[in-house]
C-alpha cells in the first residue's frame, strides 16, 4: 500500500508498513542481523552524519522493526513511531526524550502500576517533579499544571478503574500551558481510539497487549504526531537501548494483520460479559466504558469506536470472595496481562497494582477487592458459563465461610 493512499483503518492494519520493501514479498522479510555492510569507507561515514540509504547497526535501525513501525505510525495517524522492547521502555524512553531536572510532570492517578511507580518514585530522582491527578475531572487537571509542567501523561482507559478521561479537553489544557499531552492508548488500540485525532502530541502503547495480540511477545511503541520532535525521540531510545528486535518485530507485525477483526470481536464479548457481570446477584459493582452505568460513558461513545476488552468488578463478599472466584475459573487463566485471544483473569491490588503502595491504590480508585478481567475472543457464552460456575463456587464458599464465622 503506497503511503499516499487513503484507506480505511481496517485496511491500513492488512496492508501498512510495507510499502517500501524491496523484491515485493506479501509480508517482510525478518532481517535477524545485528549489523549491516556499508559498501565502503565513505558511505559508513555518510550513514553516520545521517546522509544517504541504508542501514548501521539493528539497535539504531533494522528495515523489520521500521516496517511494523511505519504500519503503527499511519494507523495511529502519526508521523512516525519507535518500536521499543517494552511498554515501560517506550513510557520510559518518551520521558527521557520530553523531560529534564527542573520539570514538572501531570499524570492520571489511574494508570498501570508500574507507570506510577516509574512517574512518583523514579522521575523525581532525576530532579523531575510529579503531580498524579484523576484526568477525568478537568479542573483538577488545570489546577495541577505549573509553569514548569512539559508532560501530561493521560492513560485512558485507566488500568484498572477504567476512568476515562476526555482527550480533546486534557490536549487542550496541555497545549494552553505549554505542555505536550502523551497519552497511553494500549487499552484500546488504534483501531477504537486515536488520540493524535484529537490533539494528543505522543503515544505510547504496550505492543504486548491488543497489537501483537497473541500473548507471545513484551513489546512497546511511540507514536509522534510531529516529524519535528522524531529526531529527539530516535536519539534517546537510540542511547537508552530499549528497542524491539527484528523477530519481535515480525511477529508484532503479523498480529495487527487481525487488529480490527479481534478489536471488534474483543468488544462484542466484553460488553455481553459486563452486562451478564451487571445482572448478577453477587457482583456489587462492574466498570465498562460502554455500560451506562460508567461515569463517563458518554466521553467514551465520543472518542471511542468501541469499549475495549478489559472489565474491572467488585463482588458482595470482597477480597476472599474475589479470591475464591479467581481460584474456581476453569477456561479464564489465572494470569496479569491483557489483550491477548485468551481471556485473564487476576486480582489488581495484589498483582499488576501491587507495585503503587496501598496508598497510592485508594487515591486512584483501586479497591482492595477489584477482579479484573480481560475478556477474549473465545465465545462469549463459554466464558460466561466459566464466570458463572466460579461466582457459584465463591458464593458457596462464601457462605460456608459465614456460617463458620457465625458457629464460632
Ligand atoms: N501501559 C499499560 C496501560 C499497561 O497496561 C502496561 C502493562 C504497560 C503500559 C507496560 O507494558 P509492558 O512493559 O508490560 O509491555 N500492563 C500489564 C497489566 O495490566 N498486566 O500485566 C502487564
Amino acid at each position: 500500500m503506497s503511503s499516499d493512499m487513503h484507506m480505511a483503518i481496517d485496511t491500513i492494519a492488512v496492508h501498512g508498513g510495507i510499502d517500501k520493501l524491496q523484491f515485493l514479498p506479501a509480508v517482510p522479510p525478518i532481517y535477524q542481523t545485528s549489523t549491516f555492510g556499508f559498501e565502503s569507507a565513505e558511505h559508513g561515514a555518510q550513514l553516520f552524519a545521517g546522509r544517504g540509504e541504508g542501514y548501521i547497526y539493528t539497535r539504531m535501525g533494522n528495515p523489520t522493526v521500521d516496517a511494523v513501525e511505519r504500519a503503527i505510525a499511519t494507523l495511529e495517524g502519526g508521523a512516525r513511531a519507535l518500536a521499543c522492547g517494552s511498554g515501560m521502555a517506550a513510557i520510559h524512553t518518551t520521558f527521557g526524550a520530553l523531560l529534564k531536572a527542573g520539570d514538572h510532570i501531570v499524570c492520571s492517578e489511574a494508570v498501570y502500576g508500574p507507570t506510577c511507580t516509574l512517574v512518583t518514585k523514579f522521575l523525581p530522582t532525576y530532579g523531575i517533579e510529579a503531580t498524579t491527578v484523576d484526568t477525568s475531572d478537568l479542573d483538577a487537571v488545570r489546577a495541577a499544571m505549573r509553569p514548569n509542567t512539559k508532560v501530561l501523561y493521560v492513560e485512558t482507559p485507566g488500568n484498572p478503574t477504567l476512568v476515562v478521561s476526555d482527550l480533546a479537553e486534557t490536549a487542550r489544557i496541555a497545549h494552553e500551558a505549554g505542555a505536550k499531552l502523551v497519552v497511553d492508548n494500549t487499552f484500546m488500540s488504534p483501531i477504537l481510539q486515536q488520540p493524535i485525532r484529537h490533539g494528543a502530541d505522543i503515544v505510547v502503547h504496550s505492543l504486548t497487549k491488543f497489537l501483537n495480540g497473541h500473548a507471545d511477545v513484551v513489546g512497546g511503541v511511540i507514536v509522534v504526531k510531529d516529524e519535528n520532535d522524531y529526531p529527539q525521540f530516535r536519539k534517546t531510545l537510540n542511547h537508552f537501548g530499549g528497542v524491539l528486535p527484528p523477530f519481535e518485530s515480525f511477529l508484532v507485525h503479523r498480529g495487527i494483520k487481525t487488529l480490527s477483526l479481534r478489536m471488534a470481536r474483543h468488544c462484542e464479548n466484553a460488553l455481553k460479559i459486563a452486562e451478564y457481570l451487571e445482572g448478577h446477584d453477587q457482583v456489587e459493582w462492574v466498570r465498562y466504558p460502554w455500560l451506562k452505568s460508567h461515569p463517563q460513558y458518554e466521553i467514551s461513545r465520543k472518542q471511542c469506536t468501541g469499549g475495549g476488552a478489559v472489565i474491572s468488578f467488585g463482588l458482595r463478599g470482597g477480597v476472599e470472595a474475589g479470591r475464591r472466584m479467581m481460584n474456581a475459573v476453569k477456561l479464564c487463566m489465572l494470569a496479569v496481562s491483557l489483550g491477548g485471544v485468551e481471556t485473564l483473569i487476576q486480582h489488581p491490588a495484589s498483582m499488576t497494582h501491587a507495585s503503587m503502595g496501598a496508598e497510592a491504590r485508594k487515591k486512584a480508585g483501586i479497591d482492595d477487592g477489584m477482579v479484573r478481567i480481560s475478556v477474549g475472543i473465545e465465545d462469549a457464552d463459554d466464558i460466561i458459563a466459566d464466570l458463572d460456575q466460579a461466582l457459584a463456587a465463591a458464593a458457596g464458599k462464601t457462605a460456608e465461610c459465614a456460617s463458620h464465622v457465625a458457629a464460632t
